[in-house]
Parts: structure tokens; sequence; C-alpha cells
């Protein structure tokens, strides 16, 4: 335990995270080149509802299950709601999805086409009425649209497109609802996406209004971006709705958070922490695929290395940095972050899981709760959920 924190501070702070868990996380999806199908996966948005309250009893801190619509489109949103509140977790963000159709081939909100930007909106409207029925308060909104030629289309007119979409849609939220806007830098546009990074998104939100917030995706950045300055200043600017959490070794590659880099997730966690972040209203999401690892397995693992990294910016002895940092010593400044990014926060971790009546060990406890061999043994006829399932 570093010096001046108490471990009951940050054990406390600890059982109050809140983790959500993308439905689509736990339906086959694929690289450009292959999907390769698991047996037991899915088949309706209830038995992904299932696998997620399985990820939440076993971590205890993933409670909320985010929907991607109409990937998880049914007839009774309220009753989908009610399921998932029996089974101990909630619905979060309504995912809008404005990106398979064929008609957005030239985009959707920013089509030169007003029929297909109609078509768009009505989407995203219609995800407001699905918030209203489920009790999310959080639309997430990630926009394919861009071109590949310079050229091709207005760079200027397409923003002037995106930001009626955006000014309607936000009109049309309730008072406890948010917009969440979410930046990528390329993919699947590549010379130049609508929302290509955080201040476009940023620009927007502060145009439409208070219930307009950043995304943070980790995967959606240039290589070498640093992100934690990111963090830090939408924070600041009271801007920062959301993290979708996962991976990158190259691109948007949607694989475990804090798989590929835990120390950049540590320097996210610390300036979340720095900057209030951990008790706000902050929503802490996982946006992640697992092709060709165990879905569920690889969603507590995500859930743990998110914990972890939690747990090691908790452990940052925040007096000692702050002396260090006033007297300018720059190599003690940075040995009391890496004192805590080099703790070994497992120990901690399995005594607050304990402390909860949990199993220490979530890995395991899902590995001996015998739900895989049932779901494989259960879940057979009818189509698989998956990408466009
Ligand atoms: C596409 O890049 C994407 O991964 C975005 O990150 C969205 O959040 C996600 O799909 C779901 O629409
Ligand atoms: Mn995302
Ligand atoms: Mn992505």
């Amino acid at each position: 335990m570093t010096a001046g924190t108490s471990k009951d501070a940050v054990k406390a702070a600890l059982t109050t995270q809140a983790l959500e868990t993308p439905s689509w996380a736990y339906g086959n999806s694929g690289t450009r080149f292959k999907v390769f199908a698991q047996p037991g996966v899915p088949r309706t948005t209830r038995e992904k509802l299932d696998d997620a309250a399985r990820v939440h009893a076993h971590t205890g801190v993933a409670p909320r299950v985010a929907l991607h619509i109409p990937w998880d489109k049914v007839d009774d949103y309220a009753a989908l709601a009610e399921y998932a509140s029996e089974r101990g977790v909630t619905l979060g963000a309504i995912n809008a999805n404005v990106f398979q159709d064929d008609d957005y081939k030239l985009g959707s909100v920013t089509n030169p086409d007003p029929a297909v930007r109609r078509k768009a909106l009505d989407h995203l409207l219609e995800c407001v009425d699905i918030m209203d029925a489920t009790g999310s308060r959080d639309l997430k909104l990630w926009f394919s649209d861009g071109i590949n030629y310079p050229g091709q289309d207005d760079i200027r007119t397409r923003q002037d497109r995106l930001s009626e979409a955006l000014r309607t849609t936000y009109d049309r939220l309730g008072d406890d609802q948010r917009m969440l806007i979410e930046y990528k830098l390329f993919e699947p546009a590549f010379y130049a996406t609508d929302i290509p990074d955080w201040g476009t998104a940023y620009a927007h939100c502060l145009k439409l209004g208070p219930k307009a917030q950043v995304v943070v995706d980790t995967g959606h950045h240039a290589p070498g971006t640093n992100i934690e300055f990111i963090v830090a200043t939408l924070l600041r600017e009271g801007r920062l709705g959301a993290f979708d959490f996962n991976s990158r070794f190259y691109a948007d590659d949607d694989l475990m958070a804090g798989a590929a880099d835990p120390f950049q997730l540590f320097r996210i966690m610390y300036e979340v922490v720095r900057g209030g972040g951990l008790t706000s209203d902050i929503a802490f999401m996982l946006d992640q695929c697992h092709n060709i690892e165990a879905k569920i397995p690889a969603i507590i693992r995500s859930v743990m290395n998110v914990q972890e990294a939690t747990a090691k910016a908790l452990l940052v002895d925040a007096d000692a940095l702050a002396e260090a940092q006033r007297t300018g010593d720059v190599l003690a400044s940075n040995a009391v972050l890496m004192d805590a990014y080099n703790t070994d926060v497992r120990p901690l971790l399995a005594e607050v899981r304990e402390d909860s009546g949990l199993d220490p060990d979530p890995m395991r406890a899902y590995q001996q709760s015998g739900w895989q061999e049932q779901i494989v043994k259960d879940r057979v006829g009818g189509e698989q959920a998956g990408w466009g399932a």
C-alpha cells in the first residue's frame, strides 16, 4: 500500500465502480476475413442479457448492458428492461446504427441525399423512443460518415448536415437523457471522417448544450496519441460523457481492454481519478469484439483489467506526488506514479470481492460455474447473434 492512501478508502471507491458491457460483444463477430462462430453464443437479446448478468455476478462491477439497435430490436423494450432487472442488470446506452444499410454508402446524416438523411435521423429519433421505454440515460452516436477521396463531397456542408441532425435529436432528448458523441480517426472513411477527433465532437457538443458529451473510445486514435491528455481536458471542460474501453495494436482492433497497453489504461484511469471522474456521470463502457477467444471469460478479463487499472490509479500517493511536483523533482514525481502502477493490486481486489460475498477469482468462478457447458447445450437451433443479427 502506498503511503498517504487509506486502504479502506481505495476499497470503498472500488466497490462503487460500475462498468457497462456491450451486448454485441456476447455475439459472434469477426474481422473482414472471417467470423469464427462459437457454440453457445446468444440467439436473442435476452440471452445476451443472461450472459451479461453472469459477468456481473462474478465481477460485481458490471451492472449495465449497452444495446445496439437494430441488432437488439425487440417488440417490447419495457419488458426487456424488466427482464434485465430480474437478472440483476440494467439497460445502459442505446447505440444507434446508421452504418449498415446500403442507403448509407455515401453517409447517413451527412449524406448528400436529403431522403437518406431523413431516414438516418428517423432512426436516431427512434432510438430516443427506445430510451424512453428502457429507461436508458444515454444515446450513443457513432457515425461511419466520411469521404474516401478529396473533392468527393464538401467537408463544410457535411458538417452543416451533421449539425442539423444532432440538433433535432438533441431537442428530442428528455431532461435526464444525454447524447454521447463518439469520434473515430478513420475507417470506414479513409480520406476524411466527419467526426474524426475529440475536437470536432467537442465543438458539436458545445453548440448543442450540456446534455451532449464526448465519448472517448480508446481504439479510435492515431498511434502515439496521448489519450490521457484528452481525458484530462474533456473532464476539465465537463464534457467527458463516456469511455469505450478496448485495446488496439494497430487500428480499431477492439481487443480486450488492458491487454495491449495496461500502462496506458492506468494513465487514463489516473486522470479520471485526478479529475473526480470516478464519482461523476461518466459511463465506463467496453466496446470490444471477441473473435477467437471465448466471449464471456474475455469480458470478465476485460472488466478485471479496468478494475486493476482503477485500483492502481487510486493508489497514487497524491500528497507525495504534489510535493515532488512542487519541488520540481522530476524523477521523484515519476517514481510516485510508477510505484502505484507497479503495485500488485490483485490481492486487494480479491479482498474487495470477498467483502461483497463474491469469489475472489472471477475467472475461475466462471469456469467452475457450469454456465459455459449449459449454454452450449441449451442454445441450439435458431440463429446465433452476431454483427448485423
Ligand atoms: C465502430 O468503430 C464501432 O466500433 C464504434 O466504436 C462504436 O462504438 C461501435 O462500433 C458500436 O457501434
Ligand atoms: Mn466505440
Ligand atoms: Mn470502434
